[in-house]
C-alpha cells in the first residue's frame, strides 16, 4: 500500500432540512470521528471535513411545507446538525455549509473550468413541467414507479426502496409532488456530464487498482459501469442553489450532487483560512498526491463519491481522487427502515435531552452494531445490553476495582513494581498483541472489529484481577499485591488510549480520575506508562446501569409514532377507487348471531365463532381473539359476508367474514344493527 504523508477525511453533508439521528451517525459520523481520532492520536497531519448540504430540492420541498423561505430552512437546521454534532464530539475540524459565498464562489469556478475546457454536453430536452405550478420538475418534485423494482413512491432523482439512481424521464406514471398532476413535457437546455466518455477511465481506476475497497462499494460500482453509464445533467431550472455562471443560462442552477460534493473543497479552504498555520494552504490538501482522500458516506450516496465527484474532479485536471470509500450500509430502527419524514428515528437532539452525558454510550453501541457490511437493527433493548453487559459490566467494573483498590489500601499512590511473574508478564505483552490487532481493523475500516479489540483489553483486565484476587493476596503477600496493582494500573492507563478514538469523552474523564495527560497511540503498549507514586484522584464511575424503564419511556415513544403513522395513513387515503353498485350487490352480507366461540389452539388471534344465520348455523373463524374473550360474545348479534369463498384457517374451514370497525390503535368492535334483528335479515 501507497505511504502517504497526510489525510483528508471527508464526511457526507448532511441536508440541512431536518435534524440528523442515529442512522446519520452509524453509517457516517461516528466511523469517520474514530478514524480522525484515531490518526490524530498516532501524530499524524488530518484535516477532517464536514458540513450542511444546503442546495437542492430537499430544501425547497421542506420549505414550501413549513411555509418559510429555503434560507430559514437552511439556517434552522444547520445550526441545529451543527449543535448535535459538537455535543457528541464529533471532531471536525471545520463544519460550514454550501450556502457560503466560498462555496459558491468555488462551485462556479469549477463549473466553468469545465465549461471552458468543453468538458460539458449542451443539450435541450424535454423535461417534465407542472403546468398549474409554472414550474420544471427536477427530482424530488417528480415521483412515480420505479422502472427498476416497481416501488410506487421512486423520486425522480433515486429511488429509496431498491437504491437505484434514476432519472426523472425513467419513472412510469410520473406525478408532480407539488400538485399531483401528471406533468407535461416542455424543452428546456441543460448541460450534462458525459460519464460514458470516462467508462474506460473509471474501470481501470476503480474496477482494476481499487480492488480494496469494501465489497459494498466495489459492487456498486462495478455493477454501474457493467451497465452502461450515461450523460448526466449538473444544471437544474430551479431558483435555489448555485446560479450556473454562464450566459444563457439564466434561472437555471447547479444540480445539487454537482455542487455538494464541492463543499468539502469549499469547506477546506475555509479551514485553511481560518487556520493557516495549523492546516497551511488548501491546495496542500486537494492537489497533493501525498495526501489520501477518504470519503466516509452512506450507501445511497455510492455513485456519486465513486463515479460522478472523482468524473468531475478528474475533468478538472488538477485534483487528487479519493484512495478509498468506506461506505456503509443502513441502520434500521426497531425492524422498520429510518424515515424522517414518518418520524421513525431516535433524533440526536432528542436523546441528548433523555440520555445527558451519555453519548459515549451511544457511540459505542452504533460501533458495535455497525452496519459495515450489512443493514442493521438499532434496538433499545441492545442499547441497554451494551451499556450494562459490557460498558458497565467490563470496562467501567475493571477500571472501577483498579483505582478503588489502588484507592484504599495505598491512598491513591500507584504503587512499586516489583518482580513480574510470567503470569503478569503475559498479561501485559497482550496489549501490544491488542494493539496491533486494532492497528490493522482501523486501517482497513472495520471498526466493529476495532472496538472489539479494544474491549478484549478491558476483559484481559478484568480477568487479571479475577485470577490475582489481590483483595485475598493481600492477607498474605501484601508486597505481591503491589506488584498486581501496578500491573493492573498500567493496563488501566493503556485503556485510555486504546478508547480515546471511541469514547473520547469517557477517556477524558478516565485520565481526570488518574491524573494523567493524554498519551500517543504510539505508546500503547508500554507497561510504565504510569510510575511508581503517581498520585490518583478519588475513583469514580465511569458508566451507570439504564435502568428498564429509561428503555421502555423510548420504546413507548416509538409505539406512539407508530400509532400516529397508522392514523395519518387512514386520513391519507380517504376513499378506495369507485366501484358500481353490480359490484357491491356480489356482497350478502347478513345480520348473524354468535351461539359460541372458542380459541383456536396454538394461535393468538384467532376464534373459530359458530354463528346462527336464520338460515344455518356456520363455522368463521375470526382474527378478533386478541380484543375479544370467547364466552363474552356469546349472543353478540354480527354483520357477516355470507358468500366470501370458504377457506381453511388452522384446519378449520371458515364460511365467511364477519365486518369489524377498526380503531386507529388496531383494537377492533363489532359491526352489528344498533337494535336487536332477526337473524338472516340482509344489509344493503
Ligand atoms: N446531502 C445526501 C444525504 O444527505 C447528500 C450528501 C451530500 S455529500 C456531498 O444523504
Ligand atoms: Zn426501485
Amino acid at each position: 500500500m501507497k505511504n502517504f504523508k497526510r489525510t483528508l477525511i471527508t464526511s457526507a453533508l448532511p441536508y440541512a432540512n431536518g435534524p440528523v439521528h442515529i442512522g446519520h451517525l452509524a453509517g457516517v459520523y461516528v466511523p469517520a470521528d474514530i478514524y480522525a481520532r484515531y490518526l490524530r492520536l498516532k501524530g499524524e497531519e488530518v484535516a477532517f471535513i464536514g458540513g450542511s448540504d444546503e442546495h437542492g430540492v430537499p430544501i425547497t420541498l421542506k420549505a414550501k411545507k413549513e411555509g418559510i423561505a429555503p434560507q430559514d430552512v437552511v439556517d434552522k437546521y444547520h445550526g441545529m446538525i451543527k449543535d448535535s454534532f459538537e455535543k457528541f464530539g464529533i471532531s471536525f475540524d471545520v463544519y460550514s455549509r454550501t450556502t457560503s459565498k466560498i462555496h459558491h464562489e468555488t462551485a462556479s469556478e469549477i463549473f466553468k473550468t469545465l465549461y471552458d475546457k468543453g468538458a460539458f454536453i449542451e443539450q435541450t430536452s424535454e423535461q417534465f413541467y407542472d403546468v398549474e405550478a409554472n414550474q420544471f420538475l427536477a427530482d424530488r418534485y417528480i415521483t412515480g414507479t420505479c422502472p427498476k423494482c416497481n416501488y410506487e413512491k421512486a423520486y425522480g432523482d433515486q429511488c429509496e426502496s431498491c437504491g437505484s439512481t434514476l432519472n426523472a424521464t425513467d419513472l412510469i406514471d410520473p406525478k408532480s409532488v407539488l400538485s399531483g398532476n401528471k406533468p407535461v413535457m416542455k424543452e428546456t437546455k441543460h448541460w450534462f456530464l458525459p460519464l460514458d466518455q470516462y467508462e474506460p477511465w473509471l474501470r481501470e481506476w476503480i474496477l482494476e487498482e481499487h480492488k480494496e475497497w469494501k465489497p459494498n462499494v466495489y459492487g456498486q460500482c462495478k455493477s454501474w459501469i457493467d451497465g452502461g453509464l450515461n450523460p448526466r445533467a449538473v444544471t437544474r431550472d430551479l431558483d435555489w442553489g448555485v446560479p450556473v455562471p454562464i450566459e444563457g443560462a439564466e434561472g437555471k442552477v447547479l444540480y445539487v450532487w454537482f455542487d455538494a460534493p464541492i463543499g468539502y473543497i469549499s469547506n477546506t479552504k475555509e479551514l485553511c483560512i481560518n487556520e493557516p498555520a495549523k492546516f497551511g494552504k488548501w491546495e496542500k490538501w486537494w492537489k497533493d498526491p501525498e495526501t489520501k482522500m477518504v470519503h466516509f458516506i452512506g450507501k445511497d450516496n455510492i455513485v456519486f463519491h465513486c463515479i460522478i465527484f472523482p468524473v468531475i474532479l478528474k475533468a478538472e485536471g488538477s485534483f487528487i481522487l479519493p484512495e478509498n470509500v468506506p461506505a456503509n450500509e443502513f441502520l434500521n430502527l426497531e425492524g422498520d427502515k429510518i424515515s424522517t419524514s414518518r418520524n421513525w428515528a431516535v433524533w440526536l437532539h432528542e436523546y441528548l435531552i433523555d440520555f445527558p452525558g451519555k453519548e459515549d454510550v451511544l457511540k459505542y453501541t452504533l460501533t458495535a452494531n455497525a452496519p459495515e457490511t450489512k443493514d442493521n437493527d438499532f434496538t433499545w433493548k441492545d442499547f441497554q445490553t451494551r451499556n450494562n453487559s459490557e460498558l458497565v459490566a467490563i470496562l467501567g467494573n475493571f477500571v472501577n476495582r483498579a483505582l478503588v483498590l489502588t484507592d484504599k489500601y495505598y491512598n491513591g499512590e500507584v504503587p512499586e513494581c516489583g518482580e513480574l511473574t510470567e503470569y503478569d508478564k503475559n498479561a501485559l505483552n497482550e496489549i501490544t498483541n491488542l494493539k496491533l490487532e486494532v492497528e490493522k481493523a482501523i486501517d482497513t475500516f472495520h471498526f466493529r472489529e476495532a472496538l472489539k479489540n479494544a474491549m478484549e483489553l478491558a476483559r484481559l483486565g478484568n480477568k487479571y484481577l479475577a485470577d490475582m484476587e489481590p483483595w485475598k493476596v493481600v492477607k498474605t503477600d501484601p508486597e505481591r499485591v503491589k506488584t498486581i496493582m501496578n500491573v493492573a494500573l498500567q493496563i488501566t492507563a493503556n485503556l485510555t488510549i486504546v478508547f480515546e478514538p471511541f469514547l473520547p469523552f469517557t477517556m477524558t474523564k478516565l485520565r481526570g480520575l488518574m491524573n494523567l495527560d493524554k498519551f500517543d497511540w504510539l505508546e500503547l503498549g508500554r507497561t510504565d506508562l504510569i510510575a511508581a507514586d503517581h498520585k490518583i484522584n478519588t475513583p469514580e464511575l465511569l458508566f451507570e446501569i439504564i435502568e428498564d424503564e429509561a428503555i421502555q419511556a423510548q420504546v413507548d415513544k416509538l409505539l406512539a409514532t407508530k400509532k400516529a403513522n397508522e392514523l395519518e395513513e387512514v386520513i391519507a387515503n380517504p376513499v378506495k377507487e369507485n366501484i358500481e353498485y353490480e359490484d357491491f350487490a356480489k356482497m350478502d352480507i347478513r345480520v348473524g348471531t354468535i351461539i359460541a366461540a372458542e380459541k383456536v389452539a396454538k394461535t393468538k388471534k384467532l376464534l373459530k365463532l359458530t354463528i346462527d344465520t336464520g338460515i344455518d348455523q356456520r363455522t368463521v373463524v375470526s382474527g378478533i381473539a386478541e380484543y375479544f374473550e370467547p364466552q363474552k360474545i356469546i349472543g353478540q348479534q354480527v354483520s357477516l359476508l355470507m358468500n366470501l369463498a370458504p377457506k381453511t384457517l388452522k384446519g378449520i374451514e371458515s364460511q365467511g367474514m364477519i365486518l369489524m370497525a377498526e380503531n386507529a390503535d388496531g383494537s377492533l368492535v363489532f359491526v352489528t344493527p344498533s337494535t336487536k334483528i332477526k337473524e338472516g335479515a340482509e344489509i344493503r
